[in-house]
């Protein structure tokens, strides 16, 4: 399809990106222990965008020594004082979001769309409300004398870079806490872009560090003795394996892991809002969210008219390069996800399903994935059960309320969910019975640092976000 008009792409000359990047350990980048070097490169384009330090298990050691280091003259500050940190740090992210949003759309694939009027201004207010926290905990129900536990390891994915690390980092300073935190291995530029924040911001050395490299390195950070709490957002696998690390330590532990969410349009919902929904659900940062509304559940009666709705607003995304404001589909992260998005949607078809995508050029360097929506699909499917983290939806039906409930809980996962009616009883009695971490009405992916957030079941379990994102944090 030919594009209405074509302004310049958003300037990649914006962000000057090193040749090589270091670790980021007691306030300075290092080279890895054994010089290990891994490459970063753009999804969109396989284009190398810079080599980084892999962390050796010595390296962990080192970067978690440095984290002991400073918790306690960080813990013993008041509130205020590490508030004005945070503070700081979000007003940089700020004066310095279009770098950010460019760096961040260059390393993961997705539309600067997104990381410009969803990533950023998140990752900012998620500094900002937690800066408000910092002088508050005595007062806030935690009991007189809230304490931090001490060092945090922090492990995270390629989704959303920058705004995990934010989800991460912010609560954990807030309660006194020091950092060591491993991006994914296909997304580390915009954790050291951070880590240069953190010095701009004048953080004490040692308060945040940055491991880079892959799973071994998580594993060995996970595992340290000297580490007090462990988060991790990724896998369900992985944070399986984790939690067996983590049994039998004194560590404490929360788990964000994968979802397989529901969205539940009534007969009654207005179409056109609950198309958007659906595709903000399951379209947005490529499917590649792990609340996604990757299950369509529609009443039978109004199936035909909103799956025609949806075919023709799918036939208007824009899918290409991430860089140009109109995208509205950039690039799947990393040929592995490319290859798992495209194992799974062929099982679809293999098992009966009905394939449907828009007709659409794909950019023949890089990777890519046709928004895809699959027909005819039953619970026993395998794209009805499984997390694809792709831009792909599968469409089941229902009759009655209590066949959407029963069609939406049945998963191992427990992560999100949607719900589409005008009538509010039905919204209140469907969020009691829907077994989700988040439960959206007549919107979908709407995020807010003041919400908690995380899963039921096999979603893992800690909330982060809001006030009960700061316990996963204290000792009260
Ligand atoms: O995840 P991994 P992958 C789901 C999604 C996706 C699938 C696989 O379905 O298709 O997971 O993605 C680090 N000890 N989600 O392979 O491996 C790893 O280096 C400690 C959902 O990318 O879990 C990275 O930093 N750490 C999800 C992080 O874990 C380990 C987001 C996540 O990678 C480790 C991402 C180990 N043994 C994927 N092995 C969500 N909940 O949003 C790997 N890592």
């Amino acid at each position: 399809k030919a594009f209405a008009y074509a302004p310049a792409p958003e300037s990649r000359a914006i962000v000057d990106i090193a040749p090589s990047y270091g670790l980021f350990v007691d306030g300075e980048f290092r080279d890895a222990s054994d010089g290990k070097v891994f490459k970063t490169v753009s999804p969109a384009s396989e284009e190398v965008l810079s080599e980084v330090a892999q962390a050796s298990a010595e390296d962990v050691d080192t970067a978690v020594r440095a984290a002991r280091a400073a918790h306690a003259e960080w813990a013993a500050l008041p509130g205020a004082e590490r508030a004005k940190y945070l503070f700081r740090i979000a007003r940089i992210v700020q004066e310095r979001a279009r770098e950010l949003a460019v760096l961040e759309t260059l390393d993961n694939g997705k539309p600067i769309r997104e990381t410009r009027d969803a990533d950023l201004p998140l990752i900012a207010a998620h500094f900002f409300y937690y800066a408000g926290w910092a002088d508050k905990l005595p007062h806030a129900g935690f009991g007189p004398d809230p304490r931090p536990l001490g060092v945090a390891a922090q492990v995270i994915p390629w989704n959303f870079p920058l705004l995990m690390l934010a989800w991460k980092i912010a609560p954990a300073l807030a309660t006194g806490n020091t950092v060591v935190l491993k991006p994914a291995e296909t997304t580390p530029l915009s954790a050291l872009f951070f880590a240069d924040i953190c010095r701009q911001a004048g953080l004490p050395r040692g308060v945040v560090n940055i491991v880079t490299g892959a799973g071994p390195t998580g594993a060995a950070l996970v595992a340290h003795p000297d580490v007090d709490k462990v988060a991790f957002t990724g896998s369900t696998a992985v944070g399986k394996e984790i939690a067996r690390t983590v049994a039998g330590t004194r560590k404490r532990l929360t788990l964000e892991l994968g979802g397989k969410g529901a969205n539940i349009v009534f007969d009654d919902a207005p179409i056109d809002q609950a198309v958007e929904g659906i595709v903000n659900g399951i379209y947005f940062n490529g499917g590649q969210v792990c609340c996604a509304g990757s299950r369509l559940l529609v009443q039978e009666s109004v199936q035909d008219e909103l799956l025609d709705a949806l075919k023709r607003r799918l036939a208007t995304l824009r899918i290409g390069d991430p860089l140009d404001k109109n995208t509205d589909v950039g690039a799947i992260n990393s040929a592995e996800q490319l290859a798992r998005i495209t194992e799974l949607t062929r099982a679809g078809e293999a098992e009966g399903a009905e394939r449907w995508s828009p007709a659409c050029e794909l950019p023949s360097t890089g990777y890519w994935f046709a928004p895809t929506v699959f027909t005819n699909v039953t619970q026993a499917h395998r794209i009805a059960r499984e997390e694809i983290f792709g831009p792909v939806l599968s469409v089941l039906t229902f009759r009655t309320p209590d066949e959407a409930v029963a069609k939406a809980n049945n998963t191992p996962y427990g992560l999100s969910a949607g719900v589409w009616t005008e009538k509010g009883s039905r919204i209140l009695k469907m969020a009691q019975q829907l077994r989700a971490g988040v439960i959206w009405s007549n919107t979908f992916n709407k995020f807010d640092p003041t919400s908690p957030f995380g899963g039921y079941q096999e979603s893992g379990f800690g909330r982060e976000g809001g006030r009960h994102g700061l316990e996963a944090y204290l000792d009260v």
